[in-house]
C-alpha cells in the first residue's frame, strides 16, 4: 500500500533564520518545474536538520555529520533524482568536516545547503567551527568553508547568502539547483542563518555582509581572484557573500556510473540473478 507522509510544521523558534532558508527553497522548488516526487533531501542532526521533516519531497535523516556520504549514496543508487543535501554548521564543518572536504574532492551533482549560525543551535549554543574567538570562550580561530572550498581544485559552485537578504538568497538558491539539475557536480550554498536564541547575529551580520557580485568587474570564474577577493574582505572585517565561485570539473557520477549500468534503485530486485548475489553475500557474512 502507498502511504503519502504529510510535512510537520517547522519546530524552529520564533525569528529563527531557517524559516528564510526554508521559504526559499520551496519557492526554488517550485519554480524549477521538477516534480517533487523527483527531490530528496537529506539533512543531519541539529536545528538546521529538521528542515526534512517539513518540506513535501522524499526525505532521510542521517546520522549526525554523516549527511553528505548518505547524501552521495542516494545519488549514486538513483541518479535520476535530484538530491538535495542541508544541516547546520555544526553538522557539516566539525563532526561531517571530512565529508566536506571529500565531496568537494569528488564533486557529486548535490545541492548542499548548510545554515550557520555559528553556534550549535540544538544543543543550547555551544561554539562551533564557525564561532568567532572568544564566543563563549571559545579558545580557536574561525573556519570559512568558502575559502576551504576554493582551495581544492574540483569545486564547481561555491556560494554564501544570509537569511536576511531574500531576494540575493533566492538567486543564489535557484543558480545552485540548476548547477546540480544539470549534472555538473556539487553546488555548495552556506547560508548565515542566525539563531537568534542563543547567539543573535541578525544585526552584526546584517552590517558585515559584502556582496562581492555588486561590483560588475568580479569574475566567479577565476578561482585565484576569488581567493584573493574573499580573503581581502574577510581582512576588512566583512562578511563575503554571493556566487563566489563557478567552476568545471567531472561529476563524480559522469566518471563512475557507465551508461550501460543499472542503478540500484531501478535494478529488479525480483531478479534470480539477483536474489542468488544477495543470499551469498549474505551467507558470507553469516559465516
Ligand atoms: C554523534 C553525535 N554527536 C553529538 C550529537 C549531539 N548534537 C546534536 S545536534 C549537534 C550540533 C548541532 O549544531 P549544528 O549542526 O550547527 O545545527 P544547529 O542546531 O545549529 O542548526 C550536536 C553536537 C549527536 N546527535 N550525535
Ligand atoms: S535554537 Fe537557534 S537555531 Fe535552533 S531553532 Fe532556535 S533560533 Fe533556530
Ligand atoms: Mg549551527
Amino acid at each position: 500500500m502507498t502511504k503519502t507522509f504529510t510535512p510537520g510544521r517547522p519546530i524552529w523558534c520564533a525569528g529563527c533564520g531557517d524559516f528564510a532558508v526554508q521559504g526559499i527553497l520551496e519557492k526554488a522548488l517550485d519554480s524549477s518545474g521538477i516534480l517533487r516526487h523527483k527531490f530528496m533531501l537529506l539533512t543531519g542532526i541539529g536545528c538546521a536538520g529538521t528542515i526534512q521533516n517539513n518540506v513535501h519531497c522524499y526525505g532521510y535523516h542521517a546520522l549526525h555529520g554523516r549527511v553528505l556520504p548518505t547524501a552521495v549514496g542516494a545519488k549514486l543508487s538513483n541518479p535520476e533524482l535530484t538530491i538535495i543535501a542541508a544541516g547546520g554548521d555544526g553538522d557539516g564543518y566539525a563532526i561531517g568536516a571530512g565529508h566536506l572536504i571529500h565531496s568537494f574532492k569528488s564533486n557529486p551533482s548535490i545541492l548542499y545547503i548548510v545554515m550557520n549560525n555559528s553556534n550549535y543551535g540544538l544543543t543550547k549554543g555551544q561554539p562551533s567551527p564557525t564561532s568567532p574567538t572568544g564566543y563563549r570562550s571559545n579558545v580557536e580561530g574561525d573556519l570559512d568553508a568558502i575559502l576551504l572550498g576554493l582551495s581544492i581544485s574540483s569545486t564547481t559552485f561555491l556560494a554564501r547568502g544570509f537569511s536576511g537578504h531574500p531576494e540575493q538568497l533566492e538567486k543564489l538558491m535557484m543558480a545552485a539547483l540548476e548547477h546540480t539539475e544539470a549534472g555538473k557536480g556539487l553546488a555548495f550554498l552556506e547560508v548565515l542563518s542566525p539563531c537568534v536564541t542563543y547567539y543573535d547575529t541578525h544585526r552584526e551580520w546584517r552590517f558585515r555582509v559584502l556582496d562581492v557580485n555588486d561590483d560588475e568587474s568580479y569574475d566567479p570564474g577565476d578561482r585565484a581572484k576569488a581567493f584573493q577577493k574573499v580573503t581581502e574582505i574577510i581582512g576588512e572585517g566583512k562578511i563575503p557573500i554571493g556566487l563566489i565561485y563557478k567552476g568545471e570539473f567531472p561529476s563524480l557520477e559522469s566518471l563512475i556510473l557507465s551508461s550501460d549500468h543499472t542503478p540500484a534503485a531501478l535494478q529488479d530486485i525480483e531478479s534470480p540473478a539477483i536474489k542468488e548475489d544477495y543470499l551469498k553475500t549474505m551467507n558470507a557474512f553469516l559465516g
